[in-house]
């Protein structure tokens, strides 16, 4: 009787599956069909449309298992499998297999996530909720995601004992934040950190009971229902601003750290916030990493007390750093404190003094080799000695005043921390943080080579985003009489939104007087220096021949202006408007290397001369490799490679190859670019253009790295074919390195360093240069290769 059933059953699923687009939408699986990555129409949908279960596509290459909200503009993710190990485009499905377990499968039949249930499961649906339900014949729940939240909740999902939320999402795969039930049983925000883990919600300097909380209360769930209350065991009670209503809302951590409850307007798809856990930015531990501090400029930022510099400037959360060696009085090392107002280092208390004065706390701290600060309140005259210093803020009117311990001979060149300082923390793409995929050459002409590629999602920042924008302008529109606790928070939406925006030609006209200051003319336009309002120095690059549509046009734009690396020039904006089409991009002070190397700009040490290329290396394997849509430069050269004050590399003109070659009418033309004497031999070939390409260029700026003349402008040695001279420079190049003997390197590197140069590094250089050379494209290393060499 059993058998029979399960042959039935059989006999029914494969006459279901495939999923097919020709019966509209279905909210189920049966058990032996599956969705692939192939098919678009591969979606489940719940009966009443508001959820989408499937792959969903990050790029055009990337795809997560995901359920996502139908109506909403950007198609915000609700859940997700595997939002930190996408799976390949071609042949990555979700199967429910005949055994009875769901398994999601890459391209090459790798496991990437699967469900485990002991029993044997015949049907997976999509509800109404929102909940992906894999249930047993008898209907039975075996598996459901709201079990498993991601950083997301939907009104009836409850948060329990177990659950817990992740901040991270794709474009922010190291995210500390989390919301789950302490140790207290009271439901918390928390900064898990890997070497610190603390609750900065509910407020962590009162007691539950302050807080209204109850806290040992063992049911430990909670739930928002459906009108947008959320109530807990712990009395944990908010209501959305639009309460009563029945709408789509969403409860989620977002990687900022704090918790927010959007609900979704269903006629355009937008989102609004009605809630959030924090109105003051600064509150969220752990924004401004070790060091760091916290402050309103009115705008929330980051930045380092004086003395320390910031870690990584891409990325604020890893905090500052110490300029200074502390070492112990013993040593007859003097010490001084800086003053720092109205400026409280949350936790890390060495000792706490009550009734001190300041010259008694100060001693203290001067004898305790661990004491890095104190901070000490007026009233009630406080002393808190700091072993660390970790959650800074400064908040006007704080009763507190910080005193950063650093040595004396240091304080002459104290810098006072600047409101300039208080940058933008918020980055978009940093290679080390993001998971490494590691794909064979799949479908890739045969080249045996392995590939890792990294992923850096745009997409999720890119929805949180707009619901910023959204919900500041929706906000700011509906209520005048806002609370100034909202005003402050919502400045820190405008600092998202602020390091990309669009600029009306007015603006521009009127921040390079007119276009009046030319700082040179390239490929794709002339380049403008300005100024803008907030006496930010920028570039202007007015582009010409775009044919592109403005939506296109901004769409593209968009993609290249939400790269951040250290390596590549940052888009700050773009303006199109009719026929004119500008990209804003940050002003670099130090020009091109152009400038350098060949006009005589100015000398360039060999440490500099190192340092570009290991930076040139980074940017172009970040470019692609590690963003979403890799993008092929397409002209490096050194005319696109500006340095700024410290000679740190950085790469310009990125993406906008690919944005002209949209319209280019001609074919042919749109093949050659690139710039004569840097352009790969295939380039003339019919062959596909690759990322190789840019590495064959790559190859030609550090030989004129090393050589400090134009490569390709090597006298033409008879034949009078252009490429000759280098072929020629290459070949022996290449032979000199296999020979012993290295005094020929004096010969070939540029005079003008005068023989102040390291002669190791300059026969790396000149290696990877002739490996980046190759005429065989296959036979070049890609980018990220060429950066491992560097390190090691
Ligand atoms: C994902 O696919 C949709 C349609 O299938 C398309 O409109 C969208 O641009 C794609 N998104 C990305 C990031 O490729
Ligand atoms: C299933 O089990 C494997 C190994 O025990 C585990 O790695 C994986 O996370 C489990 N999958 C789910 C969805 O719980
Ligand atoms: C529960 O919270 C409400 C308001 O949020 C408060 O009025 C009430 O006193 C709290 N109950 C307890 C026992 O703390
Ligand atoms: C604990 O929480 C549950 C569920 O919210 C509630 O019904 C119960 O009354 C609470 N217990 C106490 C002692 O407050
Ligand atoms: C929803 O969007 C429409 C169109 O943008 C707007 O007119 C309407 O006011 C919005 N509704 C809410 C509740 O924000
Ligand atoms: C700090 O100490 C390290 C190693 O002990 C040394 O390399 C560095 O130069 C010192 N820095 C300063 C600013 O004295
Ligand atoms: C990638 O996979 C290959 C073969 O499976 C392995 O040898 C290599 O170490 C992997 N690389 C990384 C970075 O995981
Ligand atoms: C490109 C970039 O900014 N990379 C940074 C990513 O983060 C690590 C660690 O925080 C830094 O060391 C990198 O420089």
């Amino acid at each position: 009787m059993a058998s029979s059933f399960v042959i039935l059953n059989l006999i029914l699923s494969s006459f279901l599956a495939p999923i097919s687009a020709v019966a509209g939408y279905v909210n189920y699986l049966h058990r032996g069909s599956s969705l692939s990555t192939k098919h678009a129409s591969d979606v489940l949908q719940s009966m009443d449309g508001t959820f989408s279960f499937g792959f969903y596509n990050l790029s055009s290459t990337a795809f997560t298992l995901s359920i996502w909200f139908t109506n909403s503009a950007d198609r915000t993710i609700a859940w997700s499998a595997n939002q930190d190990r996408p799976v390949h485009e071609s042949g990555s499905k979700v199967t429910l297999d005949k055994d009875g377990s769901m398994v999601l499968t890459d391209y090459d039949g790798m496991v990437v996530w699967q469900i485990n249930s002991s029993t044997e499961a015949v049907r997976a649906e999509l509800l109404d909720s929102g909940n992906l339900v894999v249930k047993d014949q008898y209907g039975g729940i075996l598996w459901q995601s709201f079990d498993h939240p991601t950083n997301t909740l939907l009104p009836m999902q409850p948060v329990t004992a177990t659950v817990k939320l992740v901040s991270t999402d794709l474009s922010h795969p190291t995210s500390y934040y989390t919301l789950r039930f302490d140790d207290r049983y009271v439901l918390s925000l928390a900064y898990d950190g890997p070497d610190i883990s603390i609750l900065y919600w509910p407020n962590p300097d009162r007691s539950s009971w302050e807080n209204y909380r109850i806290s040992y209360n063992r049911s430990r769930s909670g739930v928002l229902d459906k009108l947008g209350k959320f109530v807990s065991s712990d009395n944990t009670t908010f209501y959305a601003s639009d309460w009563g209503l029945e709408i789509k809302r969403r409860l989620t951590l977002d990687y900022d750290g704090n918790l927010r409850l959007y609900s979704l307007n269903e006629s355009d798809g937008s989102w609004h916030n009605s809630w959030m856990a924090l109105s003051q930015a600064c509150e969220i531990h752990g924004l401004c990493g070790w060091n760091g501090i916290c402050g309103y400029t009115p705008m929330p930022g980051c930045s380092c007390p004086p003395g320390y510099v910031v870690s990584d400037p891409s990325d604020w959360s890893s905090g500052c750093k110490p300029v200074f060696n502390l070492t112990c009085n013993s040593d007859g090392q003097k010490m001084s404190f800086v003053r720092i107002p109205e400026t409280d280092f949350w936790g890390s208390d060495l000792n706490y003094v009550m009734s001190t004065s300041l010259q008694a706390c100060r001693e203290m701290c001067l004898s305790s080799c661990s004491c890095l600060a104190f901070v000490y309140k007026v009233y009630p005259n406080g002393c808190f000695l700091k072993s660390a210093l970790f959650n800074g803020k400064t908040v006007p009117g704080y009763p507190g005043t910080a005193y950063v311990k650093i040595p004396r001979s240091f304080l002459s060149s104290q810098s006072q921390a600047s409101a300039s300082e208080l940058a933008n923390r918020l980055h978009v793409c940093n290679a080390s943080k993001t998971q490494t995929f590691n794909y064979t050459a799949h479908g890739s002409k045969g080249m045996g080579t392995m590939w890792y590629y990294l992923y850096c999602f745009l997409a999720v920042f890119f929805l949180v985003e707009l619901c910023f924008i959204a919900f500041g302008w929706w906000f700011m529109a509906k209520t005048h009489s806002a609370r100034s606790a909202m005003w402050a928070a919502e400045e820190g939406y405008r600092i998202v939104t602020h390091h990309f925006r669009r600029f009306t030609y007015k603006e521009l006209q009127k921040a390079t007087r007119n276009f009046r200051d030319e700082l040179g003319r390239g490929r794709y336009g002339s380049v403008y220096k300005g100024v803008l309002a907030d006496n930010r120095m920028v570039a202007i690059k007015k582009l010409k021949d775009v044919k592109q549509g403005e939506a296109e046009f901004q769409t593209e734009v968009s993609v290249i202006g939400r790269i951040y690396h250290m390596n590549l020039v940052r888009v700050m904006g773009v303006c199109s408007e009719g026929s004119y089409r500008l990209l804003v991009y940050e002003y670099i002070e130090n020009g091109s290397l152009a400038m350098f190397l060949f006009h005589g700009k100015g000398q360039l040490q060999w440490q500099h001369r190192y340092k570009i290329a290991v930076g040139v290396a980074k940017g172009l394997a970040y470019l692609h490799h590690e963003c979403m849509d890799w993008i092929i430069h397409c002209d490096v050269k050194p005319e696109n490679i500006l340095l700024d004050q410290d000679f740190e590399p950085k790469i310009s003109d990125f993406g906008l190859a690919k944005m002209l070659q949209r319209d280019q009418a001609d074919p042919s033309m749109s093949k050659i670019r690139g710039t004569r004497g840097y352009i790969a031999p295939e380039w003339v070939s019919s062959l596909p253009i690759s990322e190789k390409v840019d590495v064959y260029s790559y190859g030609v700026v550090l030989l004129e790295l090393v050589m400090g003349l134009r490569v390709s402008e090597l006298p033409a040695n008879g034949s009078g074919d252009e490429g000759a001279a280098l072929r020629q420079l290459v070949w022996t190049v290449t032979e000199k390195i296999k020979t012993d003997d290295q005094t020929w390197i004096d010969g070939v590197v540029d005079p003008r360093l005068d023989g102040n140069f390291v002669r190791s590094e300059v026969l790396l250089v000149l290696e990877l240069a002739v490996l980046c050379l190759e005429k065989e494209r296959n036979q070049r290393p890609n980018m990220n290769h060429v950066g491992q060499k560097f390190l090691s």
